[in-house]
């Protein structure tokens, strides 16, 4: 067994956040992006993985099989013993494009990303499944801090005490973000679930690739969410600190599992807190499909 404490959270620059991820920051501060960089961007359990094998095989195809994703596609901010250096990956990856990925909020971002004008995919996914896939992770990994019982984790998720901090402010700043940075795509998992080919040709015209309709079509195939959970080198099964008899990584794939976790009042309740931490009208998520 994993002699090793889980990490405590703790205030970082005004959003909780945890070791792994504060460990290397002058690093990731001072990383250098390029202008063809794509920096994937979410609030955790938004689709990351999903996105990112979409434009790892729109770039790269078939390319060889046996890389895993985290290897493919650099998470920046993660420094851990056993799993490595997001900025050091970054830096060795012989892709161009380099795929990055992030969970950073988006006054975090290295200002080399901005500088250079790189390409960014947000993924955005509703707070009540984005919460509700978050508690199973923070289960399963035990470098994540203890989660404790769903009550005081849906309590906690509300107060923006989680690694990252709020759900509210993540998606609603880089939300605003758009407004001032172009090279920006926001997409929401909700869409990709309804229709993952219709949000691939947005994000192809977005980064100007012109796949084959039969190349569009394999993709669309291969990032359906039964065959990522079999496919060894997206379903994070090789990834030591994750334990996939608690919870696998690839958990449900839905859009409404949280029906299945919030009691009626704890969705009174959300729902009021929601109304008064969403305030801009344009920004609106669904919550089923
Ligand atoms: S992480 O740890 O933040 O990078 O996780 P992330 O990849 O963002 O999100 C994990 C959730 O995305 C679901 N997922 C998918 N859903 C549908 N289709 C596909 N192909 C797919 N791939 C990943 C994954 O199952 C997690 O959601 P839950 O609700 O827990 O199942």
């Amino acid at each position: 067994m994993d002699a090793t404490p889980r990490p405590e959270l703790f205030d970082f620059h005004g959003v909780s956040m945890i070791k792994y991820f504060t460990d290397n920051w002058e690093n990731i501060q001072k990383f250098q992006a390029r202008p063809d960089d794509i920096l994937i961007a979410t609030y955790p359990k938004a689709g990351t993985t999903w996105v990112s094998n979409v434009l790892d095989l729109l770039y790269f195809g078939q390319r060889e099989k046996n890389i895993p994703i985290y290897e493919r596609v650099p998470f920046m901010e993660l420094f851990h013993p056993q799993v490595g250096s997001g900025t050091q990956y970054a830096d060795e990856l012989p892709t161009s494009p380099r795929l990055i990925k992030t969970h950073l909020p988006v006054q975090f971002v290295p200002k080399s990303f901005w500088e250079q004008n790189s390409r960014m995919v947000y993924v955005a996914r509703n707070a009540k499944d984005s919460v509700v896939s978050f508690f199973h992770f923070d289960r399963m990994n035990k470098s994540q801090p203890e989660p404790g019982d769903w009550s005081s984790y849906l309590q906690r998720f509300k107060q923006g005490k989680m690694v990252f901090g709020s759900w509210y402010d993540h998606v609603n700043n880089w939300w605003k973000k758009r407004e001032t940075y172009s090279n920006l795509h926001y997409m929401f998992y909700e869409d990709m679930l309804e229709d993952t080919g219709r949000e691939i040709d947005k994000l192809c015209s977005f980064l100007g690739l012109t796949p084959s309709a039969q190349e569009k079509t394999r993709i669309v195939g291969d990032v359906q969410f039964d065959n990522m959970r079999k496919d060894e080198m997206v379903n994070y099964s090789t990834v030591p600190i994750l334990d996939f008899k608690i919870s696998p990584f690839m958990r449900k794939g839905k859009v409404g599992d949280w029906k299945n976790h919030f009691t009626v009042a704890q969705n009174e309740e959300f729902d009021e807190d929601y109304r008064r931490e969403m305030k801009d009208p344009t920004l609106q998520f669904r919550t089923a499909i």
